[in-house]
C-alpha cells in the first residue's frame, strides 16, 4: 500500500470539536471541487482537447496556504487548477484557457498545465519548476524583497534530480524558497513505496533543510501550525519542505485510475470531503449548491463563447 499515514475518518466519531471552517475558505473548497468534478465531465462529454489532471482529494491543501502566501511567488505543477483557483478565485479565465475560450488567463496557449499570472506560474513538467523557483527565490533575496518563492511538487517528483540540485542551492545560499508536497502516495500508477528509498524528510534533512510533515486536513490548524514556517522562510531566508499526507481521490489525469476497489475505498475514507460533510452538515451543503450551481453557469458560459486567440494575450511578462 501507500505512505499516506492520515487515519480514516470514523463518522460514527465526528462531533463537536474546535474543528470549524470560515466561510470563504468553504466556498473556496467547494468552488474547486465542483470545477473538477465539471471538468471530467465535460472531458467524458468529448467537449475538451489534451489532457487534464484534477485535484480531488488535495482541495484544502492550496485553500489552507492562499492566505499565506498571498504576496510571494507560487509554482505549481500538472495537478494545478487548485493552486489557481485558491489564488484567483478565476474559474472561468480557466476554463476558457482549458476549453480554448476567449477570456482564457493565457489566450488558451497553456492549457491545463502551462499557465501564467502575475506572481503565480505551472508546469507539466515534473520537477522542472524546482530550478526556476530557486532563481526565483535568489532574486528575491538578493533584492531584498522579503517573499518566498514557492513550488508545489508531488511525491513521485522527488524521482527528478533537478529537484537536489534545487535544494542544494536553496540551503547553501539561504534562499527564501518554500517547497510544498503534495504526497498523495501515488505518481500516475506507480505506488511512492515502489519508487522511493527512505523518505521525503531524511532527504531534505541531507540538504539541511526543515521539514515539517502535516496530516490534517483542519485548514484553521494547517494555517497555524505553516505561518512561522513561511515567516521564517521569508524573513531568515531559510528553505524548508513542508509535506502533506494526502490522498489522490480521482483517477491520475481522466479514466486512467489503475487502483483496485479496496484501496479506492481506501483513499475515498480519507477525503476531506467527506470528513467536512459530515462535521459541517447543513452549511456544508448549501454552499456545496451554491457552488456546483456557479460552476454550472461558469461551463455554460464558456462553453458558449467564441475560441480564444493569441492577439488577446496577457502584455505583461514575469514581475
Ligand atoms: C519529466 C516528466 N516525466 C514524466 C511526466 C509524466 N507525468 C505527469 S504527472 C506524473 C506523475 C507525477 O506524480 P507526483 O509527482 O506524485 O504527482 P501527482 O500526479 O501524484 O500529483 C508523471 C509521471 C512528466 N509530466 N514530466
Ligand atoms: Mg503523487
Amino acid at each position: 500500500m501507500t505512505v499516506v499515514h492520515r487515519p480514516s475518518v470514523d463518522l460514527e466519531q465526528v462531533g463537536p470539536s474546535n474543528f470549524t471552517v470560515a466561510d470563504d475558505d468553504l466556498e473556496s473548497l467547494l468552488l474547486i471541487r465542483n470545477f473538477e468534478l465539471a471538468l471530467l465531465e465535460l472531458f467524458g462529454a468529448g467537449k475538451l482537447n489534451g489532457t487534464t489532471h484534477t485535484c480531488l482529494g488535495q482541495e484544502y491543501i492550496p485553500v489552507a496556504l492562499a492566505p499565506l502566501l498571498r504576496d510571494d511567488f507560487v509554482f505549481s505543477n500538472h495537478r494545478g487548477h487548485g493552486h489557481y483557483l485558491a489564488r484567483f478565485d478565476d474559474p472561468a479565465g480557466l476554463l476558457a484557457e482549458i476549453m480554448g475560450r476567449q477570456g482564457a488567463v493565457c489566450a488558451g496557449v497553456g492549457g491545463s498545465q502551462h499557465i501564467y499570472r502575475d506572481g503565480y506560474l505551472s508546469t507539466g513538467v515534473q520537477g522542472q519548476s524546482m530550478p526556476a523557483a530557486t532563481g526565483v527565490a535568489l532574486h528575491f533575496q538578493r533584492s531584498r524583497q522579503n517573499r518566498a518563492s514557492v513550488a508545489f511538487i508531488g511525491d513521485g517528483t522527488w524521482g527528478e534530480g533537478a529537484v537536489y540540485e534545487a535544494l542544494n542551492m536553496a540551503s547553501l545560499w539561504h534562499l527564501p524558497l518554500l517547497v510544498v508536497v503534495e504526497h498523495n502516495g501515488i505518481a500516475q500508477s506507480t505506488p511512492t513505496g515502489m519508487q522511493m528509498a527512505g523518505t521525503i524528510a531524511g532527504r531534505a534533512h541531507a540538504f539541511g533543510v526543515t521539514h515539517l510533515e502535516v496530516d490534517s486536513t483542519d485548514i484553521g490548524a494547517i494555517r497555524h501550525r505553516l505561518k512561522p514556517v513561511v515567516d521564517e522562510v521569508r524573513t531568515a531566508c531559510r528553505p524548508a519542505v513542508v509535506e502533506f499526507d494526502t490522498v489522490r481521490v480521482g483517477p491520475h489525469s481522466k479514466g486512467d485510475d489503475t487502483r483496485c476497489e479496496e484501496e479506492l475505498r481506501w483513499v475515498r475514507a480519507r477525503d476531506w470531503y467527506t470528513e467536512y460533510a459530515a462535521r459541517f452538515g447543513e452549511r456544508f451543503a448549501t454552499v456545496d449548491a451554491r457552488q456546483r450551481a456557479r460552476v454550472s453557469r461558469v461551463v455554460e458560459e464558456v462553453e458558449a463563447r467564441p475560441p480564444s486567440d493569441w492577439a488577446d494575450r496577457p502584455a505583461e511578462a514575469v514581475r
